[in-house]
């Protein structure tokens, strides 16, 4: 036998083999409160590691540039049927390697060069591709953006229509990656159709949601829906974009060629795989259970005094202030300090905030992943008291270290890809 054909990493590459095995070890003994993460099914994650990598197939099923595609034709064709089904939409493309590719098809879709977009600001809660300055949406295209209200630090929709009739955009860009509340996207269509605008809705964080009804859809109301496939909807990291059938062919053509070259087959099979995954009930449970935890976690943080931006959350996340206009530390100083105990979150602005990105005055907290290792309202609340100690006391090894016990503790009762998956050279045969 070619060896080629059958030797494992482990026994041909240490150093990737060691540092996969240290990430399962990572995963599994922390606790992964990041919004936009989530662990994937092990069947999700076999699929994208099969032989489809192997298999050029540029084009779309049926038409494709290159032969052997009969299998990769299967794939991609269970893919798009099961996109169309969870999400009613009436024409989904599979093939974008992430969300971002899904934007950049969907501007290049509904736009010229130069066109407006009105998208919502990055530090109130927007994403780098709704026209960051410099990103290829702001860039390329006029940008105009609106925000959240300074009271509320929710969507302000009478100030969003002021901004549209305002700035005339072409394409309304509404969704969001850090804002904790529903969003209003029948409000969002019938003020894009006052000023003649297209809307693609980014349901990134949300997909999830949004596939079992838990947040209103946005199909109904908009031309173009983006989404990338592995937050929420708890599939492999990639994209999707969907939108009418009068932008199919179009859409279809800006995806490929115009943004990319060949798609992902191993990907997408995991794709299909994980939006067969979305159609069972136990999703909708899971997505449940999600939305319970995030407001368990959201109240137990709120119970210790820390201030929740908007009072509180609708959806997965939940923006934590710990600036407290001086009072408090920066969010990269929370980020850090949370780390120290195993505990993963993320820095991120809140609105109308004084401190920079990369320092900023919040942190950004999600249970998509916990929930997923199984863990319920009772372990939201013991997690929210551990974030508050070391926060109240950023600075105290006993603090920590006491942390750090009980993370030990409460993760060694939610295990996780339990199969050897990722042994380590020095540990051989040791299951992690
Ligand atoms: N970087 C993603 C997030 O964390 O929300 C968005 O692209």
């Amino acid at each position: 036998m070619n060896q080629f054909f059958t030797a494992s990493i482990s026994d041909t590459d240490l150093l990737i083999s060691d540092a996969i095995h240290d990430e399962v070890r990572r995963q599994s003994d922390g606790l992964e409160l990041i919004a936009s993460e989530n662990f994937v099914s092990k069947a999700v994650l076999e699929t994208m590691g099969t032989v489809f990598t192997n298999k050029y197939a540029e084009g779309y099923p049926g038409k494709r540039y290159y032969g052997g595609c009969e299998f990769a034709d299967v794939v991609e064709q269970a893919a798009i049927d099961r996109a169309k089904q969870i999400f009613g939409c009436e024409h989904a493309n599979v093939q974008p390697h992430s969300g971002a590719q899904a934007n950049m098809a969907v501007l290049m879709t509904a736009l010229e060069h130069g066109d407006t977009i009105l998208g919502m600001n990055l530090s109130h809660g927007g994403h780098l591709t709704h026209g960051h300055p410099l990103n290829f949406s702001g860039l390329y295209f006029k940008v105009a953006d609106y925000g959240v209200n300074r009271e509320t630090e929710q969507i302000d929709y009478d100030e969003l229509q002021r901004k549209a009739e305002e700035s005339k955009p072409k394409l309304l860009i509404c969704g969001a990656s850090a804002y904790p509340r529903t969003i209003d996207f029948e409000r969002i269509g019938q003020i894009a159709q006052c000023v003649g605008a297209k809307v693609m809705a980014d349901i990134a964080h949300i997909a999830g949601l949004v596939a079992v009804g838990l947040h209103p859809s946005p199909v109904p109301h908009c031309e173009f829906v983006t989404t990338t496939t592995h937050k929420t909807l708890r599939g492999p990291r990639a994209g999707l974009a969907m939108c009418r059938e009068e932008f199919a062919k179009d859409l279809d053509r800006r995806v490929f060629p115009g943004v990319q070259g060949g798609p992902l087959i191993h990907i997408i099979a995991a794709k299909a795989v994980a939006f067969g995954e979305a159609l069972s009930p136990d999703f909708k449970a899971y997505q449940q259970q999600v939305l319970d935890n995030a407001k368990a976690l959201a109240a137990s943080l709120a119970e210790a005094g820390l201030r929740i931006v908007s009072g509180g959350t609708d959806n997965h996340l939940m923006l934590v202030d710990v600036w407290l206009d001086g009072k408090g530390i920066t969010g990269k100083e929370a980020e850090k300090a949370l780390e120290a105990v195993n505990i993963t979150v993320n820095k991120n602005t809140i609105p109308f905030d004084t401190q920079k990105p990369f320092v900023a005055s919040g942190i950004r907290i999600g249970t998509p992943a916990l929930t997923t290792r199984g863990m319920k309202v009772d372990e939201m609340a013991q997690i929210g008291g551990m974030i508050a100690s070391v926060l109240h006391e950023p600075a105290s090894d006993e603090v920590k270290s006491r942390v750090r016990r009980e993370v030990a503790e409460l993760t060694a009762q939610f295990p996780m890809y339990s199969s050897g998956m990722g042994s380590k050279s020095s540990e051989a045969g040791s299951a992690v």
